[in-house]
């Protein structure tokens, strides 16, 4: 593994823990899964797609990277996956109580048993948003409580969980699913309003889990289980839009990227999709940025300035 990488290429002096308002924690951690093996490779991937993307965001015509990514050391226990849970948990909880904007970056699903607990034991009355092809309800998989089949059972016992995409389960999770805070995936291609209803549902505080099967497999197959039917790049992106100016999102984690040499082209949506969820997540604090340089440097305008000043003498 190649430590001295940094997220998006981003200038080094924005990469200390020091300067970086985001914290990105890997744990290339993959000793449950049950068939396509490899998430343990997915960080990696995800880097190197990371250096080719264009860092001005079209959409919310900012340059997040500004607020600095600062890559930790990687969780790699893996003696159990009880013990990795536990030093999952006890990483995140370092680095919220740094009062840092904390991300998670799998390893396969099972890691987030230690976010979830860590992000819930720092905020309270917690959402747990849960975008998954798969339920994650079992109570215990493969005489484990800590396997990626048992992902959000302790989120449904201790926190307010609300469940999208989900189009895969087993019978015994029944009992446990609260129906009423699931958007199976095939309800939401007839139900306008799935993203007001789920939002309405969500208290102030939410943390997201982001397994990347949620995904259509037509533009995610580098993921461990994937599932037909999935959700699609617009669609997806406009409900965290939602979610992330209407609620105060506290961290996210990101999972089950299980990279395929031979298509390149899930890895960069992966580092997109990790850019934009940034990119709403500091909207306001970006653009703020940009008019402090407009008015003390004009000399160093970022580009998102240039192109927010073509655009006022196009509205003339
Ligand atoms: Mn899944």
């Amino acid at each position: 593994m190649n430590l001295h990488k940094n997220y998006a290429g981003i200038p080094d002096d924005l990469a200390t823990l020091d300067q970086a308002n985001i914290v990105l924690i890997s744990v290339p951690y993959d000793g449950t899964s049950t068939w396509q093996k490899g998430a343990n490779n997915g960080f990696e991937a995800f880097l190197e797609a990371s250096e080719n993307m264009e860092l001005y965001d079209i959409e919310t015509e900012t340059e997040v990277y500004q607020q600095g990514v600062f890559i930790t050391p990687p969780v790699l226990e893996d003696r159990s996956p009880e013990q990795m849970v536990e030093a999952v948990h006890e990483t995140v909880k370092k680095y919220i109580q740094k009062k840092k904007f904390v991300t998670i970056f799998g390893g396969e699903h099972s890691i987030s048993i230690g976010t979830i607990r860590a992000f819930n034991e720092s905020f309270p009355n917690l959402t747990v948003l849960h975008l998954d092809a798969h339920a994650d309800l079992r109570k215990e998989y493969n005489g484990s409580s800590c396997n990626h089949a048992c992902a959000v059972f302790e989120a449904s016992q201790q926190t307010n969980l609300i469940q999208v995409g989900i189009r895969s389960m087993d019978a015994s999770e029944l009992t446990v699913m609260d129906h009423d805070k699931v958007y199976f995936a095939h309800e939401l291609l007839d139900d306008d309003y799935w993203m007001d209803n789920a939002l309405a549902q969500m208290t102030e505080n939410v943390f997201i889990s982001l397994d990347l099967d949620v995904f259509d497999p037509s533009i995610m197959p580098s993921t461990g289980t994937p599932e037909p039917g999935g959700m699609l790049w617009y669609e997806t992106l406009s409900f965290l839009k939602k979610v992330f100016e209407e609620r105060n999102v506290v961290g996210f984690d990101i999972v089950e990227l299980c990279p395929n040499a031979h298509n390149k082209a899930p890895d960069f949506l992966v580092a997109k999709l990790y850019y934009k969820m940034l990119s709403y997540k500091f909207l306001e604090a970006s653009k703020q940025i940009d008019f402090e340089e407009e008015s003390d440097a004009p000399s160093t305008v970022s580009r998102a300035t240039k192109i927010e000043k073509l655009k006022d003498q196009d509205d003339d």
